[in-house]
């Protein structure tokens, strides 16, 4: 298994080579056509494959999608077997950071796989990204930049890592935020309230400042997947892909603003964001299933284009589910596990189910210890970064399968006691929770469907669930065959 791809195209090979990559020679249009198609491969089972459009109306730089959209192409992104040897490491880079001196030692036991000296970004000289540079004399519609669903509001960059600086520490962030295109110089930014890009647009607007931003459309996969991880405010998203990489990201200089970009980028758009430049963003056809209506963000102002003399324009596409971000969100779930379970001990497993989108629903199980865990169990998660704009969590006994949603609601139908057993609260939402009656706040569901005890107000005892003895299960196996009742 490959483990780091050093840029986009070595990763398209290897798509290739696997039979995981299509190419699509025949004219295509972004204005709609892309979608559709991409749409109707994302439907397939398993998520389809990636596509390579070679021919783009209007570009002739072609549009790589559904790169990401399977759980196969997510572990090869990754340079991993599978999600579980991602979630592996991804979990153990906390028990690394934790352990005393000689936790080179420990981490062999684990695999040998965790050395985090060779993680930092690396500054070099000179990059591919810049064997074209177009200093003011570019225009975005030049490049394929799809219009997605027929009522979006127009163009819109879907996959673009966002780099920007923290005005008073200097750490990096790395976010994927849409962009919304305004003209051939202008776009939107839409960072959405709580997240670490905005934050930086935040502080940079208290002090009545410009920020810097870069923009990278198209990187080698896991610096990708890194820009979409929800990692903590102030963890450079180029470490962590340094570290799932296993080896540094190299960076180059921009060439009009005071950041760095991964030297293999495919495209790079220089420029600035002016918070107290508000336009309206959207309509846009989300993963919600539905158009998110126009709010104010604020521009992003183009001063410069730099690429590769053939570089491949990196998108995707969000709408009903699944489509290829579902499959970046089942590995968030599955390789951020671990990193949960660190700080709740009490999570056995976790579902984001597809229909919640992420932030609208999940399902966890405990191993109850106590009363009223499942009640801390959600506050918890209630507390925590981006899992926080969660509208419905589920909590379930560790017996329960969360990935089995039919088990699921057997357990949430039938013991619970509503009055008892659903809570709510109120507190910051996602942005693009429609539902909620005012942008970024509204409220949010608990339901605890674990066994009751007394403590828990239940005075009578739990009723013991059905199960066949073990002996009968085996003289019917025995029988089985015999009987002719097989389906
Ligand atoms: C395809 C795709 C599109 C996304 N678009 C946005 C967006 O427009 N705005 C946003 O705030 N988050 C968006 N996200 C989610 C962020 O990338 C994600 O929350 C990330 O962790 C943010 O990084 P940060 O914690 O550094 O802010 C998108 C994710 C995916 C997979
Ligand atoms: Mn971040």
């Amino acid at each position: 298994m490959k483990r780091n791809y050093k840029n986009l195209s070595e990763f398209i090979r290897t798509l290739e080579e696997t039979g995981e990559l299509v190419r699509v020679s025949q004219a295509v249009d972004a204005e709609l056509e892309i979608t559709e198609i991409a749409d109707r491969v994302s439907k397939m089972p398993g998520g389809g494959k990636a596509l390579l459009f070679e021919k783009v109306k209007g570009s002739r730089i072609p549009v790589l999608i559904n790169a990401f959209g399977s759980t196969r192409r997510m572990a090869m992104a990754l340079g991993m077997k599978d999600l579980e040897e991602a979630a592996r490491r991804i979990g153990g880079l906390l028990s690394v950071q934790g352990m005393p001196k000689d936790w080179k030692g420990k981490a062999g036991l684990l695999g040998g796989l965790f050395d985090l000296s060779k993680a930092p970004p690396r500054l070099v000289s000179r990059g591919p990204c810049q064997e074209v540079v177009l200093d003011g004399n570019f225009r975005l519609s030049d490049l394929p930049i799809l219009k997605c669903w027929p009522h979006d509001g127009g163009r819109f960059i879907t996959l673009p890592l966002v780099i920007t600086k923290d005005p008073e520490s200097g750490q990096r962030n790395v976010g994927v935020y849409r962009m919304h295109v305004y003209d051939d110089k202008t776009t939107g930014m839409h960072w959405q309230t709580q997240k670490d890009g905005a934050i930086h647009s935040e502080k940079t607007r208290r002090r009545s400042q410009r920020l810097e931003a870069a923009v990278v459309i198209g990187a080698d996969p896991a610096t990708v997947f890194s820009g979409v991880a929800p990692l903590p405010y102030g963890l450079d998203e180029l470490l962590f892909s340094g570290f799932l990489r296993g080896a540094p990201v190299e960076l180059v200089r921009c060439k009009t603003i005071d950041l760095e970009v991964p030297a293999e980028s495919e495209i790079v758009l220089e420029g600035f964001v002016d918070p107290a430049d508000l336009r309206p963003e959207g309509p846009f056809g989300d993963h919600t299933g539905v158009y998110t209506p126009v709010e104010l963000f604020p521009a992003f102002h183009v001063r410069c284009m730099t690429m590769r003399k053939d570089p491949v324009y990196l998108t995707t596409v969000v709408g009903k589910p699944p489509m290829e971000d579902y499959y970046m969100g089942k590995t968030i779930e599955r390789t951020f596990l671990p990193v949960l379970k660190k700080q709740l001990p009490e999570i056995v497993d976790m579902n984001f189910p597809m229909e919640g989108t992420f932030n609208n629903a999940v399902i966890i199980s405990i191993d109850k210890t106590y009363p009223y865990q499942a009640r801390k169990t959600a506050h918890a998660i209630w507390g925590l970064g981006q899992l926080s704009f969660t509208k419905v969590v589920v909590v379930v006994d560790k017996s329960v399968d969360v990935h089995d949603l039919s088990a699921v609601a057997l357990a949430v139908f039938n013991n619970i006691d509503p009055k008892r057993d659903l809570f709510f609260v109120e507190g910051p939402v996602d942005t693009l929770n429609h539902a909620a009656p005012v942008r970024d706040f509204g409220s949010k569901l608990g339901i605890d469907a674990t066994n009751k005890g007394k403590e828990e107000g239940y005075a009578r005892a739990w009723p013991e669930e059905i199960a066949m003895d073990d002996a009968t299960k085996k003289k019917v196996d025995a029988l089985w065959g015999e009987l002719g009742l097989r389906a």
